[in-house]
């Protein structure tokens, strides 16, 4: 006789009252009776598990997979920040002299701000996939083209790039600490890093502005002499707000054993520290056991805000015979992603619990329009800032809104909120942000996203 407490049944019935409770709390929720916490899957997705501990979880794309299904749903469903892997470089965007081309990284920024995700701009100045026109100026001429790039690329997505490496790899590897060669650095001298940064910082004064760089993970005298630049521009006020630590390992070059002691002392300085570009090259328990070292260094790191891996699927990676990625070529989750999701889950790994999560009320209602009101509440740490996502349903538009700092999407029905002196939260406090919907015959609640939060 099956009993009403064997596993089956009681599964199932248990299953049938949740939907029940959840359809019922639905529909309260869209008359506007009752606010539903955006919880969704909290836990089971690199993103919003990242979320939850007040970072994002990021990849690098290629423009020319989105098509691919199962690229994008892997995409789509798992990161919450995306890097262009090579569509917004210098030899893709301005391969001839003041003649610019974004077709290929727009399409990338919009896939992603259509779906709340971040986006990391990757890379304005760099020796490599340089044309070869700009190895050709004289120092005036490729100052006023260096400047020119910026302004332009920068200009191009203003208000839409959480942060920008402005300057890439321009350290020589190996004990010297010196600079490496380049046209920059060679016509320029040592002040190009520092009016790139400055000229970065006028043209997108909301992007944060990050050097990048690879063998700078550990503490070395590559790293010594970028820590040593970081903290020179920290005491002059040139404006820096981020450092990127690539962090590509393999058997040669493996997770340092001071990696988070690294990460520390950048992070001493006053800046964001970021994973950029994480691969690891191996396979099974080992490659799962040094992607876990790398997150939980970031989580002990309060000011470590986030990690990208530099792809979806091993079949694509740069290095596709290493099989460094989280995805196997048949986008299979490997014992790394689920490393990855467990330390990003695990309680007490270091760093606290900065998270934030956001409820919608309807606050007021006239015969074309409503007012929303979103509540966003920390987790059970303090926070200093948040970015919430929240999606209207076209032909809705939004006319106004308060209490924010708003940028939009490219179609006008994605609001990306950060805030306007109301950043910095208590553990657990809370603050509200509000917009008046043109419903223009929708009245359907808008879609709350994702709310990222910084320690
Ligand atoms: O992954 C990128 C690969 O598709 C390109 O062919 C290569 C060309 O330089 O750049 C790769 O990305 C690099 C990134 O832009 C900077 N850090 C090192 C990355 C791996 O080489």
């Amino acid at each position: 006789m099956i009993s009403p407490s064997s596993g089956t049944l009681r599964s199932s019935w248990s299953r049938a009252r949740r939907a029940l409770v959840v359809a019922t709390a639905g529909l309260l929720a869209a008359a506007g009776l009752i606010a539903l916490p955006n919880t969704a899957d909290a836990a089971t997705t690199l993103g919003a598990s990242a979320a939850e501990r007040g970072r994002y979880f990021g990849t690098a794309v290629a423009a020319n997979r989105l098509g691919e299904a199962a690229y994008a749903s892997t995409l789509n469903t798992e990161f919450n920040s995306v890097t262009a892997e090579n569509e917004m470089k210098w030899d893709a965007t301005e391969r001839t002299r003041n003649s610019f081309t974004f077709g290929a990284a727009d399409q990338i920024v919009n896939h992603a701000r259509s779906r709340g995700m971040r986006v990391r701009g990757h890379t304005l100045v760099w020796h490599s996939q340089l044309p070869s026109w700009v190895g050709g100026l004289n120092a005036n001429d490729l100052r006023a083209a260096m400047n020119n790039h910026i302004n332009q690329v920068m200009g191009r997505y203003r208000g839409q790039i959480d942060s920008w490496d402005v300057v890439n790899e321009a350290f020589q590897d190996g004990n010297s600490g010196a600079r490496r060669s380049s046209p920059f650095q060679d016509r320029l001298g040592n002040g190009y890093i520092e009016e790139a940064f400055r000229t970065a910082r006028a043209a997108d004064p909301n992007a944060k502005l990050c050097y990048n760089d690879y063998n700078t993970d550990g503490v070395n005298a590559k790293s010594n002499a970028v820590y040593n630049m970081v903290r020179d521009f920290r005491a002059r006020g040139v404006p820096i707000d981020c450092v990127g630590f690539q962090s590509h390992f393999n058997s040669a070059s493996p997770v340092p054993s001071d990696f988070q002691a690294n990460l520390q002392r950048f992070a001493d300085l006053g800046v964001e520290v970021q994973i950029t570009e994480l691969d690891i090259a191996g396979s099974g328990t080992a490659q799962a056991n040094s992607y876990s070292r790398v997150v939980n260094a970031c989580l002990a790191v309060s000011r470590c805000t986030g990690i990208t891996v530099w792809g979806v699927t091993d079949k694509y990676s740069w290095r596709a015979s290493d099989t460094p990625l989280l995805f196997d070529g048949n986008y299979n989750k490997k014992p790394a992603y689920t490393a990855v999701l467990n330390a990003l889950n695990a309680s007490g790994g270091g760093g606290g619990a900065a998270g934030c999560t956001l409820t919608y009320t309807e606050t007021q209602r006239w015969g074309d329009r409503f007012n929303g009101q979103v509540t966003v509440t920390a987790g059970s740490a303090p926070i200093s800032g948040w970015t919430a996502t929240v999606t209207v349903h076209s032909p809705q538009r939004v006319s106004t809104t308060w209490h924010g700092s708003p940028t939009w999407d490219s179609s006008g029905t994605v609001l990306t909120m950060r805030p306007n002196g109301n950043g910095a939260l208590s553990a657990g406090g809370s603050t509200s942000f509000g917009f008046t919907v043109m419903a223009n015959g929708n009245w359907t609640a808008p879609t709350l996203g994702s709310c990222v939060a910084t320690a």
